[in-house]
């Protein structure tokens, strides 16, 4: 083990010359390129509990560069063992649908078992559904929506007795555009009562956000709403470049934004955040958290090569962002 654990989240204090309110864990990236026998990268993962450990759902891309997702377990959260062989899925609720491709899952745990959202290649990019009770059988449901959509992060309990999902509807490239939008399903097949949460901030105001943006990691409930960390995305001169923010959404209305940040929290400046296939990425796709311990472990994709992981104390990353709300 690398680091000292806390009542199981992984953790490190922030450093002494750091005044960041997200700092990075000192022997980042926690998963190598190849750390499985097929992958050329691994990254834009998520993981969450999972008895007295944790599991999670792993982007491996192979050497061929075919994108696909597969299962992982670690006794601490910071070392995985990720099967060698990608998901494979049986029948959910309907019969099997194409999959040309999986990408960027989400994972979390309403009522009874874990949902995987990811996005799913059926004649483009779309936004895949699926479930798991224990991370070895999984069943493969509905496309939630119409291609092309991209990262669809469900809410990990019903609102309003509805499941809830966000997603941004996209092109079937390197979309351009992209804001963040919210629908409702009363059963997990149906999606509807499509809705604007926040689209992309003004170039004057907010730069790094102004290209597009995207759900990261299961929304958290806190005392103020809901927190949700997403990416935003700048066009430089030399391509896009992925940072992460945070917003706070209404608790019972979640469209509705009650704070965003300004600044970003963290944005490429490590080597391997800056260097790797797609430099200057940072793709957030989970969080761990603990209330009581004010914690927080952020993981995200670094350079879409490698897997690392941030820390923060929710309570300070709440206060940031309402003091420096867009
Ligand atoms: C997006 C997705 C992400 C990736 C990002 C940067 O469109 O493909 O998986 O991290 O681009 O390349």
């Amino acid at each position: 083990m690398k680091t000292e654990l806390t009542n199981n989240i992984p953790w490190q204090e922030r450093p002494a010359n750091s005044k960041e309110v997200l700092w990075r864990y000192d022997q980042n990236p926690i998963i190598d390129r190849y750390a499985i026998p097929s992958s050329n990268s691994i990254f834009n993962s998520a993981v969450v509990p999972f008895k007295d450990g944790y599991a999670g759902v792993f982007r491996c891309d192979n050497k061929a560069v075919q994108m696909n997702i597969f299962a992982g377990f670690s006794k601490n959260g910071i070392d995985w063992e990720i099967e060698h062989h990608p998901i494979d899925f049986s029948p959910g609720n309907t019969e099997m649908i194409d999959s040309d491709y999986k990408y960027d899952p989400r994972v979390t745990f309403i009522e009874d078992r874990y949902w995987i959202t990811w996005c799913n290649g059926y004649h483009g990019p779309t936004i895949g559904i699926g479930y798991t009770f224990d991370f070895k059988e999984f069943y493969q449901c509905e496309n939630a929506f119409l291609p092309f959509n991209r990262n669809g992060v469900l809410f990990p309990k019903k609102i309003n007795g509805k499941y809830a999902m966000l997603s941004r509807p996209s092109d079937n490239g390197h979309t351009p555009f992209g804001d963040i939008y919210i629908s409702y399903s009363p059963d997990m097949k149906y999606w509807g009562e499509h809705r604007c949460v926040m689209k992309v901030a003004p170039f004057e105001e907010s730069a790094w956000q102004c290209t597009k943006i995207g759900a990261g990691p299961v929304p958290i409930l806190t005392n103020e709403g809901w927190l949700l960390f997403y990416h935003g995305v700048i066009n430089t001169c030399n391509g896009f470049r992925y940072s992460i923010g945070a917003a706070i959404l209404d608790e019972n209305e979640p469209d509705k934004v009650k704070y965003r940040s300004q600044p970003y929290l963290l944005a490429p400046a490590e080597l391997y955040e800056m260097t790797g296939d797609v430099p200057n990425v940072i793709f957030p796709c989970a969080a761990l958290h603990s209330e009581k311990e004010d914690k927080l472990a952020l993981y995200y994709g670094a350079a879409d090569t490698v897997t690392s992981v941030a820390f923060g104390h929710l309570s300070e990353i709440i206060d940031f962002v309402k003091n420096n709300t867009l």
